[in-house]
């Protein structure tokens, strides 16, 4: 079989981790394996498929042979790397935000818009787009084309893995404190996690709402490929460690009941319906961890507006919401574009 060279630029941080995991567990035909990161891991091995691969600090010449590179380690480290990468052949798949709105990438869910993958060459860069996102759109694509949504308004339930190891290991230290009367100390987030929510993910914008719940609004629109789409966001940080949570209201153009949403859902790729009220059977983050499906429950009609569903929905943030799905785009350009 053929196999490529493969890069994975941050790869001693959470997602860079959880990307190895992924390309070991659907069999990606890696040939050679790159693990970058920066001086401070020197040093470090990582293991894949049962062998220890050491971790080289990451410079210009990094992608010299290199065709696929998965990149998490940041968004400056991105807007420097990535065109370099890409003027050596080096298709780069980009978790961060850094490229994400360039009209001339493509941002890509394969479930929702994997044609548009073939436009990376133009850049060389496809953008992998937010947790958040993901997990909705793949869950809001089938319906908006079934009865066309008008609006959605979207509060999330994000756990601390997405902002990296270090927040795991905040989330734990301040629980420790706290349970055994010490005080916690704040360091990543602005404040308390521990036994808190707090509203604000990323930096405040000038209408008042965060970065990340603009990436929701902006993001959405383009994955789906429909501008008209009104997107409303509050994106909150809550004390779990892995996968997030969305509550999820769409208004439709034309009537659609919770019955025919669970129908169409239920064969939806990547989507698993858990919705049983009467055994208290819903969707929560503790069950989706480590798996790759977006599950949604809590179906149920918005009576109060004529066209109206409520929903909820839970997924891996670093599996469906980073990792599996860069390398599912990742295993449709070597199928259909690099082969
Ligand atoms: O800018 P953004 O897009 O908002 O992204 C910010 C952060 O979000 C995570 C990722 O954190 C990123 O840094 N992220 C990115 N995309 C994401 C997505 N789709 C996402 N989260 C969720 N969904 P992370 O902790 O997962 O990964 C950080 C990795 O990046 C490497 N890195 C950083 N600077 C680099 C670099 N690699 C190359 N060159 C550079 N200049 C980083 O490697 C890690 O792999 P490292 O060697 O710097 O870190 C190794 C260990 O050290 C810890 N650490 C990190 N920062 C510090 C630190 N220790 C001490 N001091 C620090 N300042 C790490 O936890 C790691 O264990
Ligand atoms: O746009 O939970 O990929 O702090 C990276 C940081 C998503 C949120 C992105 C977090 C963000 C994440």
């Amino acid at each position: 079989m053929r196999t490529f060279s493969v890069a994975v630029v941050g790869a001693t941080g959470a997602v860079g981790n959880e990307m190895i995991r992924v390309l070991e567990q659907r069999d990606f035909p890696v040939g050679q394996l790159k693990l970058l990161a920066s001086a401070r891991s020197l040093g470090k091995s990582l293991e894949y498929r049962g062998k220890s691969v050491k971790v080289e600090v990451l410079n210009e010449d990094s992608f010299d042979g290199v065709q696929v590179g998965l990149f998490s380690a940041g968004g400056s480290i991105s807007e420097k790397f990535a065109p370099i990468a890409a003027r050596s052949g080096c298709v780069v798949i980009d978790n961060t935000s850094a490229f994400r709105m360039d009209p001339e990438i493509p941002l890509v869910v394969p479930e929702v818009n994997a044609e548009a993958i073939g436009q990376y060459k133009k850049k060389g860069i496809i953008a992998n787009p937010n947790c958040s996102t993901i997990q909705m759109v793949v869950v809001l694509k089938p319906i908006h084309d079934a009865v066309r949504i008008k609006r959605i308004v979207v509060s999330t339930y994000q756990s601390v893995s997405g902002t990296g190891k270090k927040a795991v290991d905040e989330l734990e230290d301040q629980t420790r404190a706290i349970l055994s009367g010490r005080e916690p100390v704040v360091k990543v987030y602005p404040y308390q996690i521990a036994f808190n929510c707090l509203p604000q993910i990323d930096v405040f914008l000038d209408n008042g709402y965060t970065k990340e719940e603009m990436k929701m609004v902006n993001e959405t629109r383009k994955i789906m490929n429909d501008p008209s789409i009104a997107v409303t966001a509050t994106t909150v940080r809550v004390p779990v460690f892995y996968a997030h949570s969305e509550s999820i209201n769409i208004e439709t153009e034309r009537k659609i009941t919770p019955a025919q949403v669970r129908e169409l859902l239920s064969r939806a790729p990547g989507v698993q319906v858990i919705d049983d009220p009467a055994q208290r059977r819903y969707p929560m983050a503790i069950d989706a961890v480590g798996h790759n499906d977006t599950y949604v429950g809590r179906i149920r009609e918005d009576e109060s507006i004529a066209n109206g569903i409520n929903m909820w929905v839970v997924s891996d943030n670093l599996r469906k919401g980073a990792a599996l799905n860069a390398v599912q785009i990742a295993e449709i350009l070597i199928r259909d574009y690099l082969g």
